[in-house]
């Protein structure tokens, strides 16, 4: 059974309780809910990490080397200029695919660039909550199709 951690980045903690035209109106429990099921249905493990602090993030993404097979990520602003998770995402070479809840290209200038996005597997931005349980099945279909 493949492992997928999912990490949310700063302030996605906050879902649900302003912006809804930009980002719905649904919590991130909801988005757990959502992906816990998809991953019951795909028979994979998942786990969640939220943290609003850079540091956190890059501990958590060392500590999935040789323990996770994959990664969905939100990396919220950071998304935008961490080259500090970019790295770490490079040192560990576990396959991700990193999600946007809005459409970050339809949005103001800097948020069309994604320094994480060349060495992701795949980007999806716009589809609000749903773009979740989607990253979390392409990945899981990258991943078996390799293993094949
Ligand atoms: O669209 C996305 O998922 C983003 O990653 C969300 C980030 C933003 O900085 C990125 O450019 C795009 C911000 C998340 C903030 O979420 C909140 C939701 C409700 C209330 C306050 C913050």
């Amino acid at each position: 059974m493949e492992k997928v951690l999912v990490i949310n980045g700063p302030n996605l903690n906050m879902l649900g309780t302003r912006d809804p035209k930009v980002y719905g109106s649904e919590s991130l429990a909801d988005v757990e809910k959502l992906m816990s099921k998809a991953a019951f249905d795909l028979k994979v493990e998942i786990e969640f990490f939220q943290s609003n602090h850079e540091g956190e993030i890059v501990d958590r993404i060392h500590a999935a080397f040789k323990n996770i097979d994959g990664i969905v990520i939100n990396p919220g602003a950071f998304t935008h200029y961490s080259y500090a998770l970019m790295d770490a995402m490079g040192a560990v070479s576990i396959p991700f695919v990193e999600i946007h809840i809005s459409n970050i290209h339809a949005r103001e200038e800097f948020r069309h660039k994604s320094v994480l996005a060349a060495l992701a597997i795949g980007q999806i931005a716009g589809l609000g909550i749903y773009g979740y349980e989607l990253a979390l099945r392409g990945l899981i279909n990258r991943l078996r199709a390799v293993a094949r």
